[in-house]
């Protein structure tokens, strides 16, 4: 089982890296487009993907509606109904969650003390609904908003061509436990009972967040490649411990104009399961409070737009599109499905 889900992983990967090398084959022309114009930055998805010039600043906001429904044994679908069964034939859980709803909104800044080095802030806003069904056939829906874990860190340059055409760097930041770990709401079974694990709003320890990002400009055509992960340092106050998530994304985006360009983006990641539990969680209860259920393999293909005002009152503003389709999904256990989500942003540099 385990050698086959990673021999799958691996041929993703492979696709992911081929679409990198054989784009690295044509690397060869140089090009004016680095550094401005719509398609000097990556895809809205891609966090961390740009240095700035010394002296200058980035503000950008970010929204992200994503949604999950339905449930995936591994990669295969199976009903709640299934997982909670009945009062004459029990499930394995009291209660499955049904559909989820994440709205994630984050504000972020940019700052170069010199060309070599980007500082960067990002502080998330984070909204999420879980529906759900028990065994009793049974509606409700828990609910928990509020500021994610603050992340910090620094883009540090290691090479870039003297016709600035490629460029390399290395993104080092961490996640500060900001974001609350206690959130709770009310559920048939109990008033205000602690919420799961993956309704809390952050992950309640120091992550790391280390990463290195190529990128090349060749003609009219712009790819990139990010390698990044979050390590958890250790075990939170409520005595578990988020999997560590390794992300690996690679885009290419061509330049209509200075105004405008496109992309198509490529993206795999594999978190593993948590470590340790929350001893007040009963995980029989429902799928989300059983630590099992946590972590797995994902890929996703991505369209983005960019675009950049070149002129007038807007002058320098950027906006941002990009639509997600996962295209396959192989999870720990039990857990809700992703499904396509779109993520928009505006940025100003100065
Ligand atoms: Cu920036």
């Amino acid at each position: 089982m385990l050698s086959i889900r990673s021999s799958r992983c691996g041929l993703v990967a492979a696709a992911t890296l081929g679409l990198s090398t054989a784009l690295a084959h044509a690397d060869t022309a140089s090009s004016t487009l680095a550094g401005h114009g719509a398609s000097s930055h990556a895809p809205i998805g891609v966090m961390g993907d740009h240095l700035h010039k010394q002296g200058e600043w980035m503000f950008s906001y970010r929204a992200m509606d994503m949604a999950m429904d339905g449930l995936l044994d591994g990669s295969d679908q199976v009903s709640a109904a299934t997982v909670t069964g009945t009062m004459m034939a029990p499930g394995r859980y009291m209660v499955a969650p049904t559909r989820m709803e994440m709205t994630m909104q984050m504000l972020g800044a940019m700052y170069a003390p010199t060309d070599r080095v980007t500082l960067m802030a990002m502080v998330p806003y984070t909204t999420l609904d879980m529906d759900h069904v028990t065994r009793m056939g049974r509606g409700f829906t828990t609910r928990s908003s509020g500021w994610g874990d603050v992340k910090l860190g620094g883009l540090i340059g290691l090479y870039r061509s003297p016709d600035d055409s490629r460029q390399l760097h290395l993104n080092l930041g961490v996640s500060l436990p900001t974001g609350s770990i206690d959130e709770k709401d009310d559920t048939p079974a109990m008033a205000d009972a602690k919420l799961p694990y993956s309704m809390q709003l952050g992950s309640g320890s120091y992550d790391l967040l280390p990463g290195i990002t190529y990128q090349s400009y060749v003609g009219a055509y712009n790819w990139g490649a990010q390698l990044s992960a979050t390590l958890p340092t250790g075990r939170n106050d409520n005595d578990y411990r988020l999997g560590n998530t390794a992300v690996l994304t690679s885009w290419i985006s061509r330049h209509v104009n200075k105004a405008f360009a496109y992309s198509l983006r490529a993206t795999i990641e594999s978190q593993g399961k948590i470590d340790g539990r929350r001893s007040d969680l009963n995980p029989a209860m429902v799928t989300t409070a059983d630590t099992d259920n946590y972590g797995g393999d994902r890929m996703s293909l991505s369209w983005g737009i960019n675009s950049y005002i070149p002129a007038g009152a807007l002058k320098g503003h950027r906006f941002a599109l990009e639509f997600t389709l996962p295209v396959y999904q192989n999870l720990n256990g039990i857990q809700l499905e992703r499904e396509p989500h779109l993520s928009a942003g505006w940025q100003l540099a100065f």
